[in-house]
């Protein structure tokens, strides 16, 4: 018996990092999950070793994407319960490099697609009376942590809009939290500077570990679940303790 028995839910990033790990949980907790990534070959893999999972290569940041995305998962599985929209870039670039054209690329990304992507679920979750969604905020809107800028611009975006949908479409049954994560060893954090900031970081939080994808998945399943339905406009900073809200 699991958390998520009998509900679908798109996992927006799942090929890798944070969203691969929450497209396992979620499956584990008895979800029929939609696995979305503009990475396709890598959405393909990740549905691949989860029960009844489906694959889509979606660019969040393209709105025919994103409608062919829940288009896809109502004829595969009927309706959409539940969103974790993990899809996002982490640029690592000081302010002096961040022109309009890479501003704009992240904006693109990041708050475009929570916008496209929340406003795609709320359709079939509207007619259902019922949804749950989760965006992925960071604690770099606590942090301000330096060498992206346009990236905590584009997550303060994430967590005030997270805030104002969940008061305008809780009267139908929606919820909509943002979980904010602190430094995890994700790919693509991995692949970057990012990665040198680990020790740093690890000396702030309260308890002295590397994150993994893997610490931030349930705080995702148990918004995503219906016993949460109390729970709503709210950001829950899974961080080991290094920020407080
Ligand atoms: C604490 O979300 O939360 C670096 C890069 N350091 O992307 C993040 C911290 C990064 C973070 C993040």
């Amino acid at each position: 018996m699991g958390k998520m028995d009998g509900r679908v839910a798109i996992v927006t990033g799942a090929a890798q990092g944070i969203g691969r790990a929450v497209a396992r949980k979620l499956a584990a907790e008895g979800a029929t999950v939609v696995c979305a990534d503009v990475n396709g070959a890598g959405a393909e893999q990740a549905a691949a070793e989860l029960r009844g999972a489906t694959a889509l290569e979606v660019d969040v940041s393209r709105p025919d994407d994103v409608a062919r995305l829940v288009e896809g998962a109502l004829a595969a599985h009927g309706k959409v319960d539940a969103l974790a929209h993990v899809a996002a870039v982490v640029p690592f670039t000081p302010w002096d490099d961040i022109d309009f054209d890479e501003w704009r690329r992240i904006m693109s990304i990041n708050l475009d697609g929570t916008y496209l992507v929340n406003r795609a679920v709320y359709g079939p979750m509207r007619e259902a009376g019922y949804g749950r969604i989760v965006n992925i905020c960071s604690n770099v809107v606590l942090a301000g942590t330096p060498n992206l800028a346009h990236y905590v611009a584009s997550k303060g975006g994430v967590l005030a809009f997270t805030r104002a949908l969940a008061r305008e479409i809780g009267k139908h049954g929606i919820t909509v939290n943002a979980v904010a994560p602190g430094l995890t060893a994700s790919e693509g954090v991995l692949g970057s500077p990012h990665k040198e900031a680990f020790e740093f970081v690890q000396m702030l939080q309260c308890i002295p570990r590397r994150g993994e994808p893997a610490d931030i998945a349930p705080s995702v399943a148990f918004l995503l679940s219906e016993e949460a339905g109390w729970v709503t406009g709210q950001m829950l900073v899974a961080d080991a303790g290094m920020t407080h809200n």
